[in-house]
């Protein structure tokens, strides 16, 4: 009938018996004690409490201790004189911490007064429009200026938002000025604003060298917030133009602090140094034909040869120099070779990159590979209109019979002069028949003197 909630329910009126508002704890406790619950936190600035004014029963507060509960869950009194008479007490709260509870409690009341009870009309909280607490993170809040009840976060109250080194303003996503840092708490119990404080982000650096990658170490939030740096590295065959390579630093201003070169293309320069008696030929490498990777094949001229076979390649270098030729083109002396370079035994040679060959006789060419025909290159082979016969390193000569010799040189009747002025061989043999006789006969003794067989079975026939 006296429940708790009667001092809570909107109706001030102190008259007990008439309105029935007001509560009432049991009779004869000796530590009464009434709370309520404000349901959350809020900075309260008065608490009115309204007792029993009606005789005879009043003044049931008159000893009564005021608590309230703040924010760390400790109870704290709160100071007003609860004596009798006054219809409502009104209690300034100057707390700068929020409330949750508001108890009343009285402990001075005996057990040996029927009458020790707590009776409370209502109880009336007043609250100081307040914006919750600025959950800031990398920064810090001054005040500027106390609000109402010069209490924090309270209306009116005025903050600065301060981000600390590396961060900056945001709203949104918008980046503002330190011009925009102050926020307000309004009647509405919200901030103006709600600004936060957001790394200082550089971006992706701009105009990158071509042909670099870049590295990054991350600043305080990210590979390119504050502090962050970003170093180039050229790629393979290019040289960074900068003497040193320092990297680039993500700045306060949000810029890249730091300088930009370019990566140029390694050039190894003219490959000096190539063997005599070569040629080369040259792939070309990143850009032309003395940049990295270019290589240079040398090929040693014809009668010479490297003497470092297989390494006749050279490269230019990521150092921009070229590999070192270490061989040369030396002579190759083609008269020591296993198979001769003469052929049918002529006598060779060697020169300087080439050899020559003194040809044995009968044969011709370069390497005496051929063999001469005498009876096309020399017309008087055999003399005498003997017949010419080529052969394999040499020849032979069919002579008319009355022609003898090698080259048909030699006339038979050496004997007779008069017979060796004939140029009718058949003539001859019907006009001195019998001298041919003795002819023959001689000639077979001609025959066996000068060993020659050929030249002797044409006569017989
Ligand atoms: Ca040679
Ligand atoms: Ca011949």
């Amino acid at each position: 009938m006296f429940n708790a909630s009667l001092g809570v329910d909107g109706n001030i009126s102190t008259n007990f018996y008439r309105d029935k508002t007001c509560s009432h704890t049991n009779a004869g406790q000796t530590s009464a004690w009434w709370t309520v619950d404000l349901q959350g936190f809020f900075f309260i600035k008065v608490i009115r409490i309204y007792q029993l004014t009606k005789l005879p029963i009043y003044n049931r507060l008159d000893g009564a201790e005021l608590y309230v509960r703040v924010e760390d869950s400790i109870w704290r009194q709160i100071q007003f004189d609860s004596n009798f008479p006054p219809e409502m007490f009104e209690v300034n709260v100057t707390l700068d911490k929020r409330i949750s509870s508001i108890k009343l409690n009285n402990t001075k009341l005996t057990a040996t007064t029927s009458e020790t009870f707590i009776s409370i009309c209502e109880l009336e909280a007043y609250e100081v429009l307040a914006c919750s607490p600025v959950p800031l993170r990398n920064g810090i809040v001054r005040v500027v200026k106390l609000g109402d009840s010069k209490q924090n976060f309270t209306y009116g109250t005025q903050l600065h938002i301060v981000c600390e080194t590396g961060y900056q303003l945001f709203e949104n996503r918008a980046r503002l000025t330190e011009a925009y840092s102050i926020i307000e708490c309004m009647g509405t119990k919200t901030w103006s604003k709600i600004l936060t404080c957001s790394a200082i982000d550089c971006g992706h650096p701009r105009g990158l060298p071509d042909h670099s990658e870049a590295t990054s170490r991350p600043g305080i939030d990210g590979n390119t917030t504050y502090n962050a740096t970003m170093t180039i590295h050229c790629n393979a065959g290019y040289n960074y133009s900068l003497q040193s390579v320092e990297p680039l630093i993500c700045g306060g201003n949000g810029s890249w602090m730091g300088s930009i070169g370019n990566c140029n293309v390694i050039h190894c320069g003219q490959l000096n140094g190539l063997p005599r008696n070569s040629t080369f030929t040259t792939k070309s490498g990143l850009a032309g034909n003395t940049s990295y990777n270019t290589t240079v094949t040398i090929q040693c001229d014809a009668g010479f040869r490297y003497t470092h076979p297989g390494k006749e390649t050279f490269s230019c270098n990521i150092d921009g120099k070229w590999s070192s030729i270490q061989g040369i083109c030396e002579d190759i002396d083609e008269c020591q070779m296993p198979d001769p370079a003469c052929h049918n035994h002529g006598r060779c040679t060697n020169m300087d990159g080439s050899f020559s060959c003194e040809c044995a006789n009968g044969y011709t060419g370069f390497t005496c590979e051929a063999d001469i025909d005498e009876c096309i290159s020399q017309n008087s082979t055999c003399h005498n209109q003997g017949q010419c016969i080529n052969t394999e390193g040499s020849f032979l000569c069919r002579c008319y019979n009355s022609y003898t010799g090698i080259r048909c040189e030699t006339v038979l009747h050496e004997m007779n002069a008069d017979q060796e002025q004939s140029k009718t061989p058949l003539l001859g043999w019907i006009i001195t028949g019998p001298l041919c006789l003795i002819l023959l006969v001689t000639n077979i003794v001609t025959c066996l003197r000068l060993r020659r067989q050929e030249s002797c079975t044409r006569k017989k026939r």
